[in-house]
């Protein structure tokens, strides 16, 4: 055995979020302002691990847009080219399950992507980034982190990117995945798997991304939202149903019009499970909306069968290739 074994390379990429929050003044509300480097100093030295930091955006994550997102999968495609062991994204918390799953689907490799933020600002009292970043560049290290798809790494926990949520506001615990637990935690610095998943990929280069629409039906909806959303540009809807995936029955004539044009998605608005397939056969029920043309999201909650769909649909024209990517998608979760 080498008794000097060379470091493993991890580069981290950053891109704000309250990781890189501070006040800029004493009172004012925290900005994004620490570039990478900065991050990387507060993590301290790591045996045996040596990392380099870039800064790809210093923005509130509730801004990002597509553009964002491709040019971040982009740049984690670029560290791996040039020889990392794994990755890890710092951003802000807001839509970083959203950003996670995003890059799930997108980067086509067996090395850790890992996406980690803070709760708290930098400047805070007890503040979470350097704990959350240490663990972070400790999962991108570590082989056993390898051909899982994309991780998020918060408060000591290991998340799977296709299951994990933010589930509440404010608390350092805030990443939860309800369906399944962590994949593993951190224990004195060192990484325990309890479960693992198959890679997931979406299996098709992504360019342009149309607007996809997400609506959450409510008690009393009557469908008026989705019949503009043609009109508005939408070019995919993904409808959170009741219970197992269940709308008003004054929404089943606008969901069928709308999926003659477009794809148009079932997910349940439970937070957790599966959408169903084939137990109710009432008017606005499963059965109903899916004879009707509607596709099923399957156990994809609703913001995450929302990305799946735009992403398929910015790789292809072609609304049947569209429909199949989205369904392996579907399929690959169980
Ligand atoms: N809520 C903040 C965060 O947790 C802001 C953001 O998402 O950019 O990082």
């Amino acid at each position: 055995m080498d008794p000097n074994p060379p470091p493993v390379r991890v580069t981290l990429l950053s891109m704000g979020g309250t990781i890189a929050s501070v006040a800029p003044a004493p009172g004012a509300g925290v900005m994004p302002a620490l570039e990478a480097g900065d991050l990387a100093r507060a993590v301290g030295e790591l045996d045996g691990v040596e990392v380099s930091a870039r800064t790809v955006r210093l923005m509130p994550s509730a801004s990002f847009a597509f553009e964002d997102v491709l040019a971040l999968a982009h740049e984690v495609e670029t560290a791996l080219a040039e020889g990392a062991a794994g990755v890890v994204v710092t951003q802000g918390t807001d839509d970083l399950e959203e950003m996670a799953f995003a890059l799930d689907l997108l980067v086509d490799d067996l090395r850790p992507v890992v996406v980690t933020g803070a709760m708290r600002a930098a400047d805070a009292p007890g503040a979470d980034g350097p704990a959350n970043l240490r663990a972070a560049v400790l999962v991108a290290a570590s082989p056993q982190a390898r051909g899982l798809g994309a991780l998020v790494v918060m408060d000591d926990e290991v998340h799977a990117a296709r299951f994990v949520r933010k589930t509440h506001a404010s608390r350092p615990s805030a990443f939860t995945s309800p369906e399944a637990g962590p994949l593993g935690r951190l224990i004195e610095a060192e990484v325990r798997f309890v479960t693992r998943v198959a890679p997931l990929s979406l299996g098709a280069r992504v360019g342009a991304v149309p607007p996809v629409a997400l609506v959450r039906c409510a008690l009393g909806d009557d469908g008026r939202l989705v019949g503009v959303l043609l009109d508005q540009g939408y070019r995919g809807l993904v409808v959170e149903g009741m219970g197992g995936g269940h709308v008003p029955a004054p929404m089943v004539g606008p969901l069928e019009a709308l999926a003659r044009e477009v794809p148009v998605v079932l997910a349940t608005r439970t937070g957790s499970g599966s959408a169903l397939r084939h137990s109710y056969g009432f008017s606005g029920s499963e059965i109903d909306l899916l004879a009707r043309g509607v596709v099923s999201a399957g156990a994809l909650e609703g913001l995450k069968a929302r990305l799946a769909l735009a992403l398929a649909l910015g790789s292809s024209d072609d609304r049947a290739l569209v429909e199949a990517r989205f369904a392996a998608v579907v399929a690959a979760l169980g």
